[in-house]
């Protein structure tokens, strides 16, 4: 009997070892397992047998349709991951007659405006650094000296995820974590640092506010650093992206973690200062915030501001692509449309 059992296991694996697809498989099935299956008869032929006999028969005659059960549903995994695996490879395969697509990609004006900067920068020996989307509500607000319950939060109103966390309002949320990284400067060295990034914000949108945009942030820290070198590279950074010269106005501007702190406007480069929906009819756009780095958010940053000083901007980095190509509404941005786009492949 428990010869014929090893026989009957080793004539289903040998059967099972060909099987290709379901059909096949429940055939296999119906041999050992259907009704009048062979394992089935062996169960049905235990009542010519009594006693300790009969126990241990069924025992092992059970144990073996168990065994058959679990390979059944064990091979179906298989057979489910041969056909993904057939559909792989129909999937690629290429048809190398089809002539190309001809229009090809670009990078996005935004891209391009951002990696224009970042290669001028680079020469001027700033690091570049990438800030988290999501953040803290301590890096975002607190260590920029914008504590609970400060107005300047107000202005700056985003999207709370469940975990406590927020989608950060403004590049200024990498400054903690940056200065952190990589602390004070040594003598007679600064530390120079580019941190572009997306910011979001619950925003009435209009045609130059979006609720998602595109930021770069300059921070320069050392132990003599000064407005004039505020200046210094926040025209350079206009020349750069520009290639001639641009109508700026620079006038005082609040930010908590600024002190003095600026904004520095640029002439509506879509109606030259005549007044538009893109300028809200005022000629000027706010585009590079700007101010030297307040001691409070250096403290926290864990640089001691009784010795170093530092400057920090903060470009709409998305109003400057506008500015530089003549988009008049931000929406376009985000919108895909393609006949927009399409300007910029070279
Ligand atoms: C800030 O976000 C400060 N963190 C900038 C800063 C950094 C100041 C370092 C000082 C030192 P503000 O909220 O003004 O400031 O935004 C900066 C720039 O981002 C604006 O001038 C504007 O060009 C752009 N911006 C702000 N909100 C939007 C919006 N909803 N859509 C498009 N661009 C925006």
């Amino acid at each position: 009997m428990f010869e014929k059992l090893e026989n009957l296991k080793l004539k289903f694996e040998e059967e099972l070892n060909d099987v290709n697809s379901n059909d096949e498989l429940e055939k296999v099935r119906v041999e050992f397992l259907g009704k009048k299956g062979l394992v089935t008869e062996e169960l049905k032929n235990l009542r010519n047998l009594s006693g300790e006999e009969k126990k241990n028969a069924g025992m092992k005659i059970n144990q073996l349709k168990s065994y058959i059960e679990k390979a059944i549903v064990d091979y179906q995994k298989v057979l489910e991951e041969k056909e993904y695996q057939r559909e792989i490879e129909k999937s690629e395969r290429y048809d190398y007659s089809i002539p190309s697509i001809k229009e090809i990609g670009t990078l996005h004006p935004i891209t391009i405006v951002q990696k224009q900067i970042e290669d001028k920068f680079k020469t001027m020996g700033f690091i570049i650094e990438d800030g988290l989307e999501i953040q803290t509500e301590y890096n975002n607000f607190e260590a920029v000296n914008i504590p609970e319950n400060h107005p300047a939060r107000d202005m700056q109103d985003t999207y709370y995820l469940e975990n406590g966390q927020i989608l950060k309002t403004h590049t200024s949320a990498a400054q903690n974590t940056i200065m952190k990284k990589y602390g004070a400067p040594k003598p007679g060295e600064s530390l120079k640092v580019l941190f572009p990034g997306r910011c979001f914000r619950n925003e009435n949108l209009d045609a130059s506010h979006e609720n998602t945009f595109f930021q770069l942030e300059g921070m320069m820290i050392g132990e003599d650093i000064s407005i004039s070198n505020l200046i210094y590279f926040m025209k350079v950074l206009l020349t750069e992206v520009f290639e001639r010269d641009v109508k700026v106005r620079l006038r005082p501007g609040f930010f908590p973690f600024v002190e003095p702190g600026f904004e520095l406007d640029i002439n509506c480069e879509i109606c030259g200062g005549s007044g538009c929906p893109t300028c809200k009819h005022s000629g000027w756009l706010e585009l590079l915030p700007c101010g030297m780095i307040h001691p409070n958010v250096l403290s926290m940053g864990g640089i001691d501001p009784d010795k170093y000083t530092g400057f920090a901007f903060g470009l709409g980095l998305t109003r400057l692509a506008m500015m530089k190509y003549n988009i008049k509404d931000i929406r376009l941005f985000n919108s895909g449309n393609i006949k927009q786009l399409k300007q910029f492949i070279k």
